[in-house]
């Protein structure tokens, strides 16, 4: 059994990428200090104990890479999307510019990389106070869930999600390297 996987969190900048790399890594508090933007990438490591995939219980190690919004660092990409297992695409609901820029990130983090929609789960993140749905996502992400994420509200079910998701993407890895060994076999 796969249980090693790595997860990229990409979406524009400051809309929260890192406080939930954080609070999901349990690396830091939510909301602490001011916005310090990332630096090209920052790879956090934890594990989940206990994450049912394919009815067995296993632990799984994740490698969650918080990429920055930033598209100065856009020259670091193909180092960072080496190997990826899943995308989470974060925006933020109170902009209008977010669907366009998340758009331009499915082409060039799942699209182009054959990252597969079960491999692709999309954070609405609502920062206290931030109003309204934002702008319709495209196309692209018509198949790919969409959760409504509010640390301060509901923390528990954004960690629900996440685990959900990570099950999801193992199930697909292992699907896949089912198929794959059954064609070397016929
Ligand atoms: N209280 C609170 N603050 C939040 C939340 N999400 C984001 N923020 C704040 O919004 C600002 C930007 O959040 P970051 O997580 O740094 O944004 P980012 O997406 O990592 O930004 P880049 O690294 O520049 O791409 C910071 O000041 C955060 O503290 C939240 O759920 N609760
Ligand atoms: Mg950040």
């Amino acid at each position: 059994m796969h249980n090693k996987v790595k997860i990229l969190i990409v979406g524009p900048p400051e809309c929260g990428k890192t406080t939930l790399t954080n609070f999901l890594s349990e690396a830091g508090e939510v909301g602490g200090g001011g916005y310090r933007p990332t630096k090209g990438c920052r790879i956090v490591e934890f594990e989940i104990p206990n994450l049912n995939v394919n009815n067995m219980t296993t632990k799984v190690e994740v490698e969650l890479w918080d990429v920055s919004g930033d598209r100065r660092f856009e020259s670091c990409w193909p180092a960072i999307q080496r190997g990826c297992n899943g995308v989470v695409f974060v925006y933020n609901p109170g902009r209008d510019d977010q669907a366009r820029i998340l758009d331009s990130l499915y082409n060039q983090f799942a699209a182009q990389q054959g990252v597969r929609e079960a491999q692709c789960i999309v954070f609405c993140h609502h920062k206290p106070g931030v109003q309204g749905k934002g702008g319709k996502l495209s196309n692209a992400f018509s198949k790919i869930p969409l959760i409504d994420t509010q640390l301060e509200e509901d923390s528990g079910s954004v960690r629900r999600d996440f685990n959900g998701f990570v099950a999801s993407v193992l199930t697909h890895i292992s699907a896949v390297a089912e198929m794959q060994e059954n064609s070397i076999l016929m």
